[in-house]
C-alpha cells in the first residue's frame, strides 16, 4: 500500500467502488458516489426541474403540516437531520417544532459547515451541533442533547435510493442513533403514472442526463480514467418487479477505456447502473419503517398522493406475536 492510500481511505473506496463495479457481471456503482460538488450542484439544479415533483411536493406537505407535526411532538427537542439541511425543507421543520438544538449529521464535512453556517444565520439563537459521520451506523450525538427528546428528520425519499434491505438496516441504525422513544419525520415518494415518473428522471433539459455522466467525468479526473464520456448516454427506466426507477449509463457505441491503470470494454447497448429510486406504495412504506421498529402515527400526502410525508414514533421491543 503507497502513502497517498493510506492517508486518503476516502479515495480508496471511490476507486474500489469503481473498480469492482465496472469488472462485475452487471456493472453498476453506487449512487453515492454521483454526489461530488459537481454532482450536488446538478442535483439542486434537478429538484427545480418543473418534471421534478419530489422537492415541489415535499416542501409544500411541509409548509402546510408543520403546524400537525409540531403539535404531536412538542417544542425544545433535539432536531437530528440525516444528512445536512441546506435545502427549504429544514428551516419549515426547526420554525414550526421550535427545537432545544439542531444536529445535522453528514459525511461530508465541507457541506455541513455550510449549512450549519446557512441555518445559524436564521436561527441565531438556535445551538447547533454538526456531526461529521456516516449515518448507516448508529451515532453517538453530542453531550449536550443527551437529555433532551429527539425527533429525527430524513426528507427527500433519500431512503429510495436504498434496496430494501439496506433501507431497513438504515431506519433500525437511525432508531438506534435516536434511542427509545424518539420520532422520525421521514419522506417517502410514491408509486404514480410511468410518464410522470420517467419524465422526472428524464427530463427535457437535460439536467438529470448531466448529472448521471458527470459520475463519468468524476471517475476521468479522480481516478485517472480515459472515458470517452460522449460514448454513453443517460438512461431512465421503470423497474416494476423492483418499484423503482433505475438510473444507468448505456454505451451507444462499443468502447474500450481504462480507469486507475485497469481496461474496460462496453459493448454497444450495454450499461452502467448508477442509481436506485425505490417508489413505495401506502402500505409498502409502513411495513418497510416497521420491519425496523418504527411505527407510523401519521402520515400527510398530497391530493395525487404522489408523495408522502410520515412521522413515525420509535417502538418499545415487544415480544411475540
Ligand atoms: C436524492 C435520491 C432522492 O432519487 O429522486 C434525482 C436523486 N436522481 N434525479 C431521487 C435523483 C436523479 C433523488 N434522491
Amino acid at each position: 500500500m503507497d502513502a497517498l492510500t493510506s492517508l486518503r481511505p476516502a479515495d480508496t473506496a471511490f476507486r474500489d467502488d469503481v473498480l469492482a463495479g465496472l469488472a462485475a457481471p452487471i456493472p453498476a456503482i453506487p449512487a453515492r458516489w454521483l454526489y461530488d460538488h459537481r454532482g450536488s450542484e446538478l442535483f439542486e439544479e434537478i429538484t427545480r426541474l418543473p418534471e421534478y415533483y419530489p422537492t415541489r411536493t415535499e416542501t409544500d406537505l411541509l409548509e402546510r403540516y408543520a403546524g400537525e407535526i409540531a403539535a404531536s411532538v412538542g417544542t425544545g427537542e433535539a432536531v437530528v437531520e440525516f444528512g445536512s439541511g441546506s435545502s427549504a425543507k429544514t428551516p419549515i421543520l426547526l420554525r414550526a417544532v421550535a427545537p432545544g438544538a439542531y444536529v445535522p449529521i453528514d459525511i461530508s464535512g465541507e457541506f455541513l459547515r455550510e449549512s450549519a453556517e446557512t441555518l445559524q444565520a436564521l436561527f441565531p439563537g438556535l445551538p447547533i451541533l454538526p456531526v461529521e459521520a456516516d449515518f448507516m451506523r448508529r451515532i453517538a450525538l453530542p453531550e449536550a442533547v443527551a437529555k433532551l427528546a429527539k425527533l429525527g428528520f430524513f426528507p427527500g425519499s433519500t431512503i429510495g435510493n436504498l434496496v430494501a434491505r439496506t433501507a431497513v438496516d438504515l431506519l433500525r441504525a437511525m432508531k438506534e442513533t435516536l434511542g427509545e422513544g424518539s420520532r422520525l419525520v421521514i419522506g417517502m415518494d410514491r408509486i404514480k403514472p410511468v410518464e410522470t415518473l420517467i419524465a422526472a428522471y428524464d427530463d427535457n433539459a437535460g439536467v438529470t442526463a448531466a448529472f448521471n455522466l458527470n459520475l463519468l467525468h468524476r471517475i476521468n479526473a479522480e481516478l485517472d480514467g480515459d472515458i470517452p464520456v460522449d460514448a454513453f448516454r443517460h438512461r431512465a427506466v421503470w423497474n416494476d418487479e423492483m418499484s423503482r426507477i433505475e438510473m444507468h449509463l448505456e454505451a451507444v457505441r462499443e468502447v474500450a477505456f481504462s480507469v486507475a491503470g485497469r481496461r474496460f470494454r462496453f459493448a454497444r447497448g450495454a450499461t452502467i447502473h448508477t442509481e436506485n429510486s425505490h417508489k413505495y406504495g401506502h402500505r409498502d412504506s409502513r411495513l418497510m419503517l416497521r420491519a425496523a421498529g418504527w411505527g407510523v402515527v401519521k402520515e400527510w400526502t398530497d391530493e395525487k398522493q404522489w408523495f408522502s410525508v410520515i412521522l413515525a414514533e420509535a417502538e418499545p421491543p415487544r415480544f411475540a406475536p
